[in-house]
């Protein structure tokens, strides 16, 4: 009985780590997950570094304090501690839990502010898209490769592939190269919206008639997955992001697609971006 119940907690365990793999490798969340995402970026993967720091430092006070506690509870008690010492100084504690805690928090402030720079100042760019939030989905444009521009839009339950996650997936997901320093303009032109990448580490406010930008350098070829993070109507929660980072090679080849649509397109026809079995489509 009791190694039925410790079989079956394994196979249990053995299932949540084999979908923390895949989401790992997958660029969305799996179900149980408690970690972060697998970082495709730079700053993401310095994300996750600062993470296990702080959760060092957080462990590290917790365990010392809930010894103090137990040490204190015991050993003060009032059987083994009859007469309490009537101590209202120590300098040299005072100065130590003024110190100690300064010196953790400049611990946590170094590292902590690279990140920030390093995710707010945009290194030089080799391309630019901009992505543009509406009531409910993104809008997206390649202005350095002829104007390339599409709507991408929330598959509907009905209507998914397989592999297609729910509430994820979009009917034409962004394309962009991988090994590439790619600048991302972000605004809206009705509400507040958020850009949002997990596993690009990127969460940046759409504000209609202003421009902010963030930057990702994709390491790992994949589809990865975000949302809108900002409370923006009723469909807040249905209008999804889907990046598909391929090789440099590919995405000349899905350029060259689209503006090759674009031109034999009747003007004001969009062109939609890759489909999401893999191949190159287009909608009208
Ligand atoms: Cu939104």
């Amino acid at each position: 009985m009791a190694f039925y119940k410790l079989g079956g907690a394994i196979k249990g365990m053995a299932l949540v780590l084999m979908a923390l793999a895949l989401g790992a490798a997958g660029g969305q969340p799996v179900p149980w997950q408690i970690d972060m995402q697998a970082a495709a970026t730079p700053v993401m993967a310095d994300i996750r570094e600062f993470n296990v720091l702080i959760s060092i430092i957080i462990v590290a006070i917790t365990v010392f304090v809930l010894g103090l506690l137990a040490y204190v509870a015991y050993r003060f008690d009032e059987s083994r501690n009859p007469v309490p010492s009537r101590t209202s100084h120590n300098t040299v504690i005072e100065i130590a839990w003024t110190v100690v805690p300064i010196l953790l928090l400049v611990l946590i402030a170094v590292p902590s502010f690279k990140l920030l720079y390093k995710q707010d100042v945009i290194p030089p760019a080799d391309m630019t898209i901009k992505a543009i939030g509406h009531q409910w989905y993104w809008t997206y444009e390649y202005p350095d490769h002829g104007d390339i521009e599409f709507d991408s839009i929330l598959v509907p339950d009905d209507e998914l592939q397989p592999g297609q996650p729910r509430l994820l997936a979009t009917d034409t997901d962004i394309v962009l190269p991988i090994d590439t320093t790619i600048r991302i303009l972000v605004t809206a032109d009705d509400v507040l919206h958020a850009w949002a990448v997990p596993a690009f580490g990127v969460k940046i406010d759409a504000v209609p008639g202003r421009i902010n930008e963030i930057w990702v350098r994709i390491e790992r070829e994949g589809v990865y997955y975000g949302q809108c993070s900002e409370l923006c109507g009723v469909q807040h929660g249905y209008m999804p992001i889907a990046v598909r980072a391929v090789s440099k090679g590919d995405f000349d080849i899905w350029v060259a697609e689209q503006r090759a649509a674009m031109a034999a397109a009747p003007s004001g026809t969009r062109i939609a971006a890759a489909t999401a079995d893999g191949s190159w489509g287009n909608k009208q």
